[in-house]
């Protein structure tokens, strides 16, 4: 594996300079990303110099720098973890096989979609955030949001590299149609649901990092098993970076509710100027709900195309012990028209987008019983809970049917009458973004609504300059 090409035009380690066809046509597609980015990345921060972590090895020990830039500057390049000699696909019908380097042709179609569809979120969410900076908390809470920016620009760049490198003329037409669709845009929109809903505060970008963020993880973890190599260690470098985007959601929400608790010890948080429990509660809700339905269907053709095909595996399917999951079933509860849900036996491969959701939802509770925690260190009473998986889906089996968070079933005017109780209303939103009506620049200094982190990044003190704003214009 050749080592990181730090001074080329795109940086790599994919040896791009000895592919001049491949070099030139992401030469291409560059001017027409930085047109995007200047378009749909962060509104307004573009001629700052922004303390980032920039990728510089693949090495799993001092695989960054960190260092001011401005983020049209940033080194957006193209990593993958090393070739692992004798490498095999490890499930599946082909398990035992060599892994491909190149794409088999019965698969390309299906390769390309999935590639595409990891692709789109990526842009999205920097599309998502844009506005943002605007009304960020503090110089360290606007630097982590431009960190996890730059980051999901390199993933579609991860992305773009597979398309262009692999899929010839229809891999370039799609990577120009990766810049071309627009999240929530009526005519052109993002391909996955939740990417198309509007993050206009904080506490929606901070359950969309933990919530949304960690479908990426286990997405990127059962592409990371994938027989066609070169995805498998594309998604394994993204990995590493995607772990900083759910520790700034994880600590962001864990950061608002322990100064709510403390505030709360004076009487109601709302008068306060903080953020109330119940509030957080319907946030989370609702991008616990959003992310659900990004793993698809429970029941889905398509899912046990993928593993069958060897394209797309469990979580650490290589930490298991048997690959072919033929012969065996999951047992899969199934609504019915009115609500009532019995246990149907599914063959397990047809069951693998609900298999990974379970160690999505596992992951989940996790974080939540962590949340909890820190309200009890601060004295608080209240407790925070991951709804049902039926509640609020648009996806699957339970789409087009109402439950309320904790399962029950119930008409569609039943629900919409109680929606608010569940989820964000027009009143909380206009609250919290009424918090939030500029950012916090002092270095050193937080937004009222929320506590300063335990520490700075990368050993920096949180009165460090994280950003450092130039004067515009003139
Ligand atoms: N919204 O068999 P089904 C990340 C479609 S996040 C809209 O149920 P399948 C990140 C589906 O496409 C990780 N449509 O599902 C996070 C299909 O359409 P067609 C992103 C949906 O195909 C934060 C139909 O419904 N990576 O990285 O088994 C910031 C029936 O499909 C949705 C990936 O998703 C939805 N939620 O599985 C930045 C990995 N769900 O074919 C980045 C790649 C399903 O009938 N994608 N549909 O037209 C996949 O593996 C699969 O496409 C899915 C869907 C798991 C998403
Ligand atoms: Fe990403
Ligand atoms: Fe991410």
């Amino acid at each position: 594996m050749a080592a990181i090409d730090y001074d080329s035009k795109i940086p790599n380690n994919v040896d791009l300079g000895n592919d001049r066809r491949l070099q030139r046509a992401l030469e291409a597609w560059q001017p027409n990303f930085i047109d995007w980015w200047m378009e749909m990345g962060p509104e307004g921060f573009q001629q700052d110099d922004v303390y980032l972590r920039t990728a510089v090895s693949v090495d799993r020990d001092g695989w960054a720098v960190f260092g001011h830039v401005k983020m049209p500057d940033y080194r957006w390049g193209i990593f993958l973890t090393p070739l692992e000699d004798d490498r095999k696909v490890n499930f599946g019908d082909h398990m035992g096989d060599p892994a491909w380097q190149n794409v088999p042709g019965e698969y390309r179609n299906v390769l390309r979609r999935i590639i595409v569809t990891q692709g789109d979120t990526e842009p999205a969410s920097v599309e998502q955030q844009r506005m943002l900076g605007h009304c960020a908390p503090s110089l360290y809470d606007l630097r982590n949001l431009f960190q996890v920016n730059v980051e999901e620009g390199r993933h579609l760049w991860a992305m773009v590299y597979l398309l262009h490198r692999y899929f010839g003329r229809d891999g370039r037409e799609e990577a120009e149609a990766l810049l071309a669709r627009r999240s929530g845009d009526q005519d052109s929109p993002r391909i996955l649901g939740a990417f198309n809903e509007p993050i206009d505060n904080w506490l929606d970008f901070f359950c969309f990092t933990t919530f949304t963020d960690r479908d990426g993880k286990y997405q990127l973890r059962a592409l990371a098993e994938s027989g066609f190599d070169p995805l498998a260690r594309t998604c394994t470098f993204m990995l590493t970076e995607e772990a900083h985007h759910m520790f700034v959601g994880q600590t962001g929400v864990q950061r608002i509710l322990t100064k709510t608790a403390e505030i709360m010890k004076s009487g109601d948080p709302k008068k306060q100027g903080a953020i109330p429990i119940d509030m957080i509660q319907k946030h989370i809700n609702l991008w616990y709900s959003l992310s659900l339905d990004l793993f698809g269907g429970e029941d889905s053709s398509n899912a046990a195309t993928f593993f069958g095909a060897g394209i797309k595996g469990r979580d650490r399917e290589h930490r298991l012990d048997e690959h072919t999951a033929l012969d065996q079933y999951y047992a899969m509860p199934k609504p019915g028209a009115d609500g009532k849900v019995a246990v149907e036996d599914v063959p397990l491969r047809r069951a693998m987008n609900e298999v990974l959701r379970d160690a999505y939802v596992e992951d989940c509770e996790k974080v939540v019983k962590s949340w909890n925690r820190a309200l009890e260190g601060a004295g608080c009473d209240l407790r925070l809970t991951l709804p049902s998986r039926r509640f609020h889906r648009q996806q699957g089996l339970y789409e087009g049917l109402n439950y309320d968070p904790d399962g029950n079933w119930m008409t569609a005017e039943q629900w919409a009458a109680r929606r608010d109780e569940w989820l964000p209303s027009k009143a909380d939103r206009d609250y919290v973004r009424s918090l939030m009506t500029k950012a916090v620049t002092e270095p050193g200094q937080f937004a009222d609504w929320i506590d300063p982190p335990a520490r700075g990044i990368n050993g920096q003190p949180l009165e460090f300059e994280y950003v450092k704003f130039c004067r515009h214009g003139a």
